[in-house]
């Protein structure tokens, strides 16, 4: 069986300001294509369906849509919900989606679902664990003993009793594996701590063939092949400017997992980082739709540097400056500035960031705010 493992969809999320609906339904559309392209017979959804646990009307309709599309071409979806997603929304109507074989796992109430679908070989079972926490799993198996994710994760797996040999776990978790940590991407916006108490070790997972994880941004294995994220499949951070987005196509084999291949994705519009003076960015523009962050190496910030930017980029997300030179820190900086005034230190500032000191009009500007604020003061 040929499988896709995605995660992270986030629909209906706004990326500084922009929305990225279009951009969602471009790269759900390419994903269908994939699924015809390569024979995909099932597809799987690790979590963070949505991007907030009330999402826009118009995100509800563009996932309705997606998994009409796939339910027209006879591939079974497997998805629980991550910690983006409302795990009650999500449960809307599954046991009827579910005859559809739309397999949806929204709440944890004490076993995760077990679907099992059938291929040549014989059965495979898909575990849909739900984003759990530790208080979550505590209220449903008050009996077992749980300190932390870690252990919750693992009762909760104790539970279910294997129904094929060939099995393949749906989570949203931090996983981690030994003393690697997996590698952010920048718009994991739920605090993510790695290493620490809501981390889970990957050998929580030893008797399943496939861990297809969600949570993480950046597609990545976590120690061994067959425990991943697919990441996010589209860039949603502008720190994740120019990183390949991917989904994971898993094949299945009569003894377990036989080859795992990340199937690049290409967005409706790129998200780019440009570097430089603005006059040489506009200049000669190309690719003139895509998501851009400018960082400007002018001297001196330019008064409508973001108007002039949009003209050349009407995508343009965000403007920045680079810092001019660095001066070395004093040691002790609570020494170097205590008894300094306003001025002078206002002038050490300004030089460190722009590399340059005030002219003599800048100077008189800034004593004349600073006399206007303490008056107002
Ligand atoms: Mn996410």
């Amino acid at each position: 069986m040929k499988f896709l493992h995605l995660a992270d969809l986030h629909l209906g999320k706004r990326v500084n300001g922009f929305d990225m609906l279009e951009d969602q339904r471009f790269i759900l559309e390419q994903i269908l294509t994939l699924c015809e392209k390569h024979g995909v017979e099932a597809v799987v959804i690790a979590g963070d369906i949505y991007d907030t646990p009330v999402p826009p009307a118009a995100a509800c309709t563009l996932l309705d849509w997606f998994l009409t599309q796939l339910a027209a071409r006879r591939i079974p979806v497997l998805a629980v919900s991550g910690n983006h997603d409302s795990a009650e929304r999500l449960d809307f109507a599954s046991s009827l989606l579910a005859e559809q074989n739309v397999h949806i796992a929204g709440r944890f109430t004490g076993c995760p679902k077990q679907v099992v679908l059938n291929d040549r070989h014989g059965p495979i079972e898909f575990t849909l664990l739900p984003f759990v926490r530790a208080a979550t799993v505590r209220h449903y198996l008050p009996d077992a003993d749980i300190t932390d994710y870690d252990s919750a994760v693992g009762a909760a797996l104790a539970v279910c009793e294997p129904a094929a040999p060939r099995r393949v776990l749906v989570a949203h978790q931090m996983v981690v594996s030994g003393v690697c940590p997996p590698q952010l991407s920048g718009s994991e916006t739920a605090p993510l701590t790695v290493g620490t108490v809501d981390s889970i070790d990957a050998a929580r997972f030893a008797g399943f063939c496939y861990a297809a994880l969600g949570h993480i941004h950046r597609a990545q294995r976590v120690g061994i092949d067959a425990v991943r994220y697919a990441g996010a499949p589209l860039c949603y951070h502008l720190d994740e400017c120019g990183m390949q987005k991917s989904v994971t196509l898993v094949r299945v084999g009569k003894r377990g997992v036989e080859k795992i291949e990340q199937l690049p994705l290409t967005p409706r519009r790129a998200m780019r980082h440009l570097t430089g003076p603005l006059a040489r960015l506009t200049a000669r523009p190309t690719d003139t739709e895509d998501y851009i962050w400018a960082t400007l190496t002018d001297p001196t910030p330019l008064p409508d540097a973001m108007a002039q930017l949009r003209a050349a980029y009407p995508n343009a997300m965000r403007l920045d400056y680079l810092p001019q030179g660095e001066v070395a820190h004093p040691l002790d900086m609570t020494q170097a500035v205590r008894g300094k005034p306003f001025v002078e230190l206002f002038q050490d500032f300004f030089t460190k960031m722009n590399g340059r000191p005030l002219t003599v009009e800048e100077t008189v500007a800034v004593k004349r705010l600073r006399e206007e604020a303490s008056k107002s003061e």
